[in-house]
């Protein structure tokens, strides 16, 4: 963080639907331990340094507070910030997490409406829990504090605060993708979404064309809010408010993620996999069980470039790693039905002594494991139909020790804006057109490949996570007009995408 954001800064509180921990209960008491991932490393320092609290659910419902509380005590000090528990019930979490978030505004922002489950109780029990989590910020802000909210579960959180007299700069995170208005239109509450977050004083995207979308539907939808922009913002202007939007693409720890793909462990577990695996090239798939991730039209792709060069036969296999994510919801559970008929077919199909096509994994993969295979899988297939980022893009790249990985890369991810000169980009509905880049891949030479992967690994090195967090706090805090690099919106060439080789 700048000199001048610290010196004006107050603590900063962090706020997500789940803390950074993982609560677990066993023999009747409650442990817990760090949890993972990218934005918990690259906070973590900003908030032992500056003093901070991060304020989430413990992930245990219908738990006694009390219970939580001490339990989070430990880790508090062991991490260098507070923890702070909002309780939530089981009821709440069915309708405010598994309903309003996970089977309406997940979808709906993914562009897929019609797996949307609009339902009215839905909505009341949304509003009440982002005013819960409104009533534990403000217990717990003073008043210089930067409050910093994250994701969709949250959306209405800015307008509780303000109502409760909260005047402190708030600013917002959207993971997720903002939907065009046609589409985010269809949403019985979309005026109220939209003047809520018109709370907050700073929002941040991961790609122009979501900033983009959210303007439109302002513009549209709130025509009494000025629109101006300037130094890479957009400024809506409502009375004397000034909210402004902005691009911040988040990213990896790519130093970390580079280091710990050389360690002992994960170059035993890429042997491994080469050896059971010999003499072909490792396709790699790695989703959470979402729709979104596009995977029965990845498999059919696969098929299709199988049943047009029977060169590939014996000489490729698709590792396919599905993690279980939200099986309580019907949706997830019929995909996941699809996804193995699919694999199944298909091996049925192409099957030799010797070689499976494809192998599929349905298990959470623990790092180790899963940095084996980012090292030796040479062709990854990251096909989402529609992603806010897709951070397994940006993992495989910086895993590539090697340099010689080919990444296909969705033109709907939102990574395509920072890594569409050196990947293959692929229309995920298009099954000739991944089936290509697949082939163009699987043929592609040495040179070309590590021409391409030093490139991305050198875009990935350059805008890591800790830039991300900085450029943000930077712009909040400081109100500086723009300081992450200008990217320019990916927009799909009126031919057909660019898989050609380049000389
Ligand atoms: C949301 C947005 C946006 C996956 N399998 C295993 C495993 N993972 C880890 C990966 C990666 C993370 O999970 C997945 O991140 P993604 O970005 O790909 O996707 P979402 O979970 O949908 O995340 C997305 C992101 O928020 C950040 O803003 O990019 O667009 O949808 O870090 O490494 N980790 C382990 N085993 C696995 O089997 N250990």
């Amino acid at each position: 963080m700048s000199e001048t954001t610290q010196q004006q800064a107050g603590r900063l509180i962090i706020v997500s639907n789940r803390l950074p921990v993982v609560l677990e209960r066993k023999d009747g008491a409650l442990s817990t331990r760090p949890g993972s991932g990218g934005l918990v490393t690259a906070l973590a320092p900003v908030l032992r340094d500056r003093g901070g609290i991060w304020v989430g659910w413990s992930g245990l419902p219908d738990s006694e507070q009390g219970e939580i509380d001490d339990a989070l005590k430990g880790s508090s000090t062991s991490a260098g910030y507070e923890l702070r528990a909002v309780p939530l019930t089981m009821q709440e979490l069915d309708e405010y997490y598994h309903g309003f978030a996970n089977e309406i505004l997940w979808p709906l922002f993914h562009d897929l409406q019609s797996h949307c489950h609009f339902d009215p109780s839905y909505w009341e029990a949304y509003r009440g829990v982002n005013r819960k989590f409104a009533e534990h910020i403000h217990t717990a802000a003073a008043e210089k504090d930067f409050i910093w909210i994250h994701d969709y579960h949250l959306l209405t959180t800015a307008t509780e605060l303000r109502d409760m007299g909260v005047a402190n700069s708030l600013g917002f995170f959207l993971h997720i993708p903002f939907p065009p208005p046609d589409i985010f239109f269809k949403l019985p509450w979309r005026f109220q979404i939209l003047s809520a977050m018109l709370a907050f004083d700073l929002i941040g995207f991961q790609t122009m064309r979501d900033k983009r979308n959210f303007v439109q539907c302002v513009r549209m939808l709130l025509s009494e809010i000025a629109v101006r922009s300037e130094g890479g913002f957009h400024i809506l202007k409502s009375g004397e408010r000034e909210v402004r939007a902005g691009v911040f693409p988040i990213s990896i720890d790519y130093a970390e993620f580079e280091q710990r793909a050389q360690d002992k462990e994960v170059a035993e577990s890429a042997w491994y996999i080469h050896e059971a695996l010999p003499d072909r090239q490792i396709v790699l798939g790695i989703d959470r069980l979402d729709y979104t991730k596009g995977i029965p039209y990845r498999l059919e792709a696969f098929r299709n470039a199988l049943r047009r060069h029977p060169e590939m036969l014996e000489k490729i296999t698709l590792v396919q790693v599905v993690v279980p994510s939200r099986v309580d919801i019907p949706k997830y559970n019929d995909l996941k039905i699809e996804i193995e008929q699919l694999v199944g077919e298909i091996n049925g199909e192409f099957t030799r002594s010797g070689w499976v096509p494809i192998h599929y994994i349905f298990r959470h993969l623990t790092r180790g494991e899963l940095l084996g295979y980012y090292r030796t899988a040479e062709i990854a297939l990251i096909t989402p139909i529609k992603d806010g980022m897709n951070l397994v893009a940006k993992e495989y790249v910086a895993c590539n020790l090697e340099s010689n990985g080919v990444l296909i890369l969705s033109e709907f991810a939102g990574a395509v804006a920072q890594l569409h000169r050196d990947a293959l980009l692929v229309n995920p509905y298009d099954i000739e057109g991944m089936s290509d880049a697949l082939y163009t891949a699987f043929t592609m030479t040495y040179a070309e490949r590590r021409r391409r992967m030093h490139r991305l690994r050198a875009t990935v090195r350059r805008y890591d996570i800790y830039r991300w967090v900085e450029s943000f706090l930077d712009a909040a805090v400081s109100r500086h007009l723009y300081d992450f690099p200008v990217i320019s919106e990916y927009i799909p060439p009126s031919d057909s995408p660019d898989i050609g080789v380049s000389i």
